[in-house]
């Protein structure tokens, strides 16, 4: 079988992160493979665009439902003291055998779209929608199937690119 990387190719731009403040709010549901994307995410925006590790905010909420509403006060309550750049909002729903996945799922992403849309804050999707504990896995760069990728790396180069971009937005810059 052909075989590519999987994910998100780097920006061509070099982002310098270096003066970013960041927000992860991620669920405590799922913890295990939640950890591994968080730390992906946090790795990547450290290593490749010198984030200071003190500008990175974490903040757990229950499950993935609570996301929207959770990044929605943080930004708002930030706006006077810290402002952070982006957000990044970190769950990972599986599927049962009842209709929770497909709401919640649903709820989420819509929710998490309308946070960033209402606030101008950057804030990157970063909820697994799996339909088996493997798929999970398998995205979080766990378990040992040949096709893994750790997607929170993913969310950690749009991230940094979102909140450096907005940045100059903020200032018509184009
Ligand atoms: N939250 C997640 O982040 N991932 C899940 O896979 C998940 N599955 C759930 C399944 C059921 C049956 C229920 C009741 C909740 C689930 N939640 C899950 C929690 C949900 O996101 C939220 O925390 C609770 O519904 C409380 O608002």
């Amino acid at each position: 079988m052909e075989t590519f990387e999987k994910g998100v190719a780097p920006p061509a731009e070099n982002f310098d992160g270096s003066s970013l403040r960041i927000l992860i709010v991620h669920t405590r549901w799922n913890y295990r493979i939640v950890e591994a994307l968080v730390r992906g995410a946090e790795e990547t925006m450290i290593s490749k665009y010198h984030v200071q590790p003190e500008n990175i905010t974490l903040h757990s909420v229950a499950g993935s439902y609570e996301l929207p509403f959770t990044a929605q006060r943080l930004i708002s309550a930030s706006t006077n003291t810290l402002k952070f750049d982006a957000v990044i909002c970190i769950g990972v729903l599986i599927k049962g055998s009842t209709m929770h996945f497909e709401y919640i799922a649903e709820a989420v992403s819509h929710g998490i779209m309308r946070v960033g849309l209402d606030s101008g804050v950057p804030v990157v999707f970063g909820v697994l929608t799996c339909l088996d504990d493997e798929q999970a896995l398998e995205r979080a760069g766990l378990g040992d199937r040949p096709g893994k990728h750790n997607h929170g790396i993913d969310w950690g180069h749009c991230a940094v690119e979102l909140a450096c971009k907005n940045r100059r937005w903020k200032d018509g810059i184009i």
